[in-house]
């Protein structure tokens, strides 16, 4: 074999520059998944990286490879003599053909695409003509890029490369995360600290945190990053913003991410001294073909726009009587001559809807919007459509639009950042949700269409498609949680192969990211696999959405916020019976929007699934399910069976204690106690509110009883004053304590809440229910007959200024020993707007869970 050394000090000299951007970095990719610190197996790979080519991702791709294999190689019980000599070859394949002439490199590689390979002898000797190479051949730039990504997962999740021989491309060509960062470096529904590229008003001054998440984005084949909020900030288009943008790109290029941005489509009478932004305007349409001039002078890969309009407030084209399409064409035809694009959302619906009307339905708005406009978009313009017709919900159907769009190209949107599905401080794994939406069958003219077959292009041979995640991350730890971490590399492993089984993917991000043994990442795998069915147990089963806060936080308990306002999340709860009749027959006709083979099974209740039957119709409590339970009992148990599923991650993860990192240990542990404690919440808000709503009774007996459970509206009160909650079902009982009435500074010193205990003698947890509030770190004691048993700050970071379902948190006092009489006494300290609000204590035998379920 022949080969050439193309530029290999070139790639030397730019390899040093990427190093030293990464050392000044504080918050790396390394701190995520790309820890190459291997499974500890026994692995051969030629240690030396060779690139073929010079160009940046090529570069970018040899220096990733080579660090990688210097780590792994440290971290691993590597097969690395000093006799074994070869070469990791990194080039596209048009190099890799040029320098090795016999090697039979393919030459139908998809755009994007990558070739690994292995040539010669395992064990070749020094001074052996053998020499083993490993090869790693991309279509194109991004391809190598990818395809060392590749090689080093393969690594990183002990696979043998001796004799590798892989091919992959990506299946969509639109992989994108959206950010929705606003200049003043705040992130909208963001859960992890402020913002990596905006504060005051200006892109950041240190923009090697941007350049680590487009590395971390490129090692799950995420091409494009759109930056700012949906909710468009105007002035980040104008000339000075964009010169500031600019190195924004500059700091994601390396890794083939390209930048986009929102923008605010009435920009030209904002900014641009217009007095009209009507799309059909021909000054409008000069001032934005001017505008893309200048981002493309400054920003050459420029990816485009994302488009929020006429949605929540966002200024659009019904302004003018105009529709979606010419907004969206007017954007494309500025885009189209520098190959830019335009993802227009169809996230578009009144949120003034009358909720006493029994047609009206927020689900229906996208499909009555946007089918009626398929054929009149312009080519380079693909409509961005939310997984389920509402808003990310924990479970909902998926968008009856992507199958009514045979002649426009469309993106499924989803959510990294967990809005609606625990804010990273619950654990909710959601890459089976998207695997199910990705499989869904839309079965289109009677024939096998899967939602992901329409992404892809393939059902509807369209040129564009495919996947965009709001991601949310931000300065603490990408995404705050490290286990959140596992739906950002999903969304990127889905993207690129919506065939993978979310399990699969949960086992490589859990082995990479913690390197344990195989029993330890089968724990985390399973724990990841358990969440969100249990998040969706203890918040909103059988299609009922979220029951949160839907005009507020959108995180803890608040079941009647969806309904009398014009949002459009109603359950429509009452006392007979629950759940939207959204049929054709009797309901607002959404099921008709489906092709008729899906229609026909949301329309019956005999064959709705169960996991939806709320969504599409209204029963009484009593309906049965297919299960054979009663909807009224369904809602009881899953509100148990979630609670306990919550309790059961902190027990699995306790059984890792000693074989992952203490910090890291620790972090988790302290997040699934606080996410047991706050299922709990859930559970109780749910089931008492279902309760007092239906009257019927729990058959197993624990709605309305809570056996241990001492509340503070009955305790001897010092201090403390009893309040009625609102909502009501957010306090067990609906009453609670507080110590001074926030949100102005309360003035009390402190507050006592005191019971007697008259239960059994012996040993006891005693779980401390109380209101962690914002701008205040209150504190807490727990004394038995006057002595501390315990005390904690109440300093956690939760929404919301009252003390409510989103700040309700408990803490466990573990090993009390108590006897009949003995005075077990709460003492509240206020601080700053903490009131030291206070819901009950509950004494928990110790032999039982101190896990949520009730004793006797
Ligand atoms: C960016 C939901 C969120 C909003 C978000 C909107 C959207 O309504 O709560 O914060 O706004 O979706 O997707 O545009």
């Amino acid at each position: 074999m022949t080969r050439s050394r193309i530029g290999f000090f070139k790639i030397c000299v730019i390899v040093a520059a990427l190093t030293g951007s990464v050392a000044a970095s504080a918050q790396t990719a390394d701190q995520a998944w790309l820890r190459y610190r291997g499974p500890g197996g026994r692995w051969l790979v030629p240690l030396r990286v060779h690139a073929l080519g010079n160009g940046p991702l090529e570069t970018s791709a040899a220096f990733e490879l080579q660090r990688g294999i210097d780590h792994l190689s440290r971290a691993s019980v590597l097969w690395r003599s000093s006799a074994f000599e070869g070469e990791t070859i990194v080039g596209t394949v048009d190099e890799v053909r040029h320098a090795f002439p016999n090697l039979p490199v393919p030459s139908d590689l998809q755009p994007e695409g990558y070739w690994l390979s292995w040539f010669g002898s395992a064990g070749s000797l020094k001074g052996s003509e053998d020499k083993a190479q490993l090869i790693v051949a991309g279509a194109d730039d991004r391809g190598v890029l990818y395809g060392a990504f590749a090689l080093l997962r393969q690594m990183a999740t002990g696979s043998d490369l001796y004799g590798i021989n892989l091919r992959s491309h990506p299946a969509f060509p639109i992989r994108w995360v959206d950010e929705w960062d606003n200049p003043d470096g705040s992130i909208e529904r963001g859960y992890a600290g402020r913002s990596i590229f905006f504060e005051g008003g200006n892109v950041r001054e240190d923009l090697a945190p941007v350049a680590e998440y487009a590395r971390l984005l490129a090692s799950v084949g995420i091409n494009g990053c759109n930056v700012n909020n949906v909710n468009a900030a105007a002035q980040l288009i104008d000339s000075g913003h964009l010169q500031q943008l600019a190195r924004v790109a500059s700091a994601m290029r390396p890794w083939g991410v390209r930048m986009a941005l929102s923008v605010d489509i009435a920009s030209p009478q904002k900014i641009g001294g217009l007095a009209t932004f009507d799309p059909l305007d021909p000054a409008v349409k000069a001032w934005w073909a001017a505008k893309v001039e200048e981002i493309y002078a400054l920003i050459p890969d420029f990816a485009g726009f994302t488009v929020k309009a006429d949605s929540e407030g966002q200024p659009g084209p019904a302004s003018y009587g105009r529709t979606p399409a010419d907004a969206a064409n007017l954007l494309a035809g500025a885009l189209q001559p520098h190959g830019g694009i335009v993802l227009y959302r169809a996230f578009v619906y009144n949120h003034h809807a009358d909720w006493r009307d029994p047609k009206a339905d927020r689900a229906r708005a996208a499909y009555d919007i946007f089918q009626p406009l398929d054929g009149k978009f312009a080519a380079n313009v693909v409509l961005q459509i939310k997984e389920g017709p509402i808003d990310f919900q924990a479970r909902e159907p998926v968008s009856p639009l992507f199958a009514g769009l045979r002649e426009t190209s469309s993106a499924m949107e989803l959510q990294v950042t967990q809005e609606y599905t625990g804010q990273q401080r619950h654990l909710v794994y959601l890459a089976p949700m998207w695997k199910q939406v990705l499989d869904f069958d839309l079965h289109v003219d009677g024939k096998s269409t899967p939602v992901k077959e329409i992404l892809a292009g393939h059902a509807f041979y369209r040129p564009l498609g495919g996947m965009v995640a709001v991601s949310g991350v931000g300065r603490d730890a990408w995404l705050g949680s490290p286990l959140a971490l596992a739906n950002l590399y999903a969304f990127g492993r889905l993207a690129w192969n919506p065939g993978l089984a979310p399990d699969q993917i949960a086992a490589e991000w859990t082995e990479q990211t913690l390197g344990i043994d195989p029993r330890g990442f089968a724990t985390v795998q399973k724990m990841l696999m358990q969440s969100w069915p249990a998040y969706e147990n203890y918040t909103g089963p059988l299609g009922m959405q979220t029951l949160t806060d839907i005009v507020g936080s959108h995180y803890g308990p608040g079941i009647e916020s969806s309904e009398n306002n014009g949002w459009g999340q109603w359950h429509r709860a009452d006392k007979n019976g629950v759940g939207m009749d959204r049929t054709v027959a009797t309901g607002t006709g959404y099921a008709g929007q489906y092709p008729p083979e899906v229609a026909k099974v949301y329309e019956s209740l005999e064959t709705c699934p169960d996991e939806l039957l709320l969504f599409f119709h209204h029963v009484p409590y009593t309906r049965r399910l297919h299960s054979g339970k009663t909807v009224i009992q369904h809602i009881y148990d899953s509100h148990y069976d979630g609670a306990a599923q919550a309790a059961t991650l902190v027990d699995e993860w306790a059984s890792l204690q000693g074989r992952i990192e203490p910090k890291l240990f620790a972090d988790v542990a302290a997040r699934l106690e606080y996410q047991a404690g706050h299922a709990i919440v859930w559970r109780d808000a749910i089931v008492q509110y279902f309760f007092k709503l239906s009257g019927i009774a729990d058959e197993q007996g624990r709605a309305g009883h809570y056996p241990g459970r001492l509340e503070a509206e009955e305790a001897r009160l010092t201090g403390y004053k009893v309040i009625n909650f609102t909502p009501w079902e957010d306090a067990s009982g609906g009453k609670a304590v507080t110590c001074g009435d926030p949100p102005e500074k309360v003035t009390q010193q402190s507050c006592s809440a005191e019971w007697t205990y008259s239960g059994k003698a012996g040993r006891y947890n005693i779980a401390v229910q109380y209101f962690d509030l914002q701008d205040g770190t209150a504190h807490f004691a727990f004394k038995v007959n006057g002595l501390a048993a315990a005390d904690w700050a109440a300093d956690a970071a939760l929404p919301s200024k009252r003390p409510n379902g989103d700040n309700s948190t408990r803490h466990t006092v573990r090993g009390v020993e108590l006897k009949p009489g003995d005075a077990l006494r709460v003492e509240g300290a206020p601080d700053g707007a903490d009131p030291a609000a206070l819901d009950y204590i509950e004494v928990i035998p110790v032999a039982e869970k101190d896990s949520g379920k009730n004793v006797n």
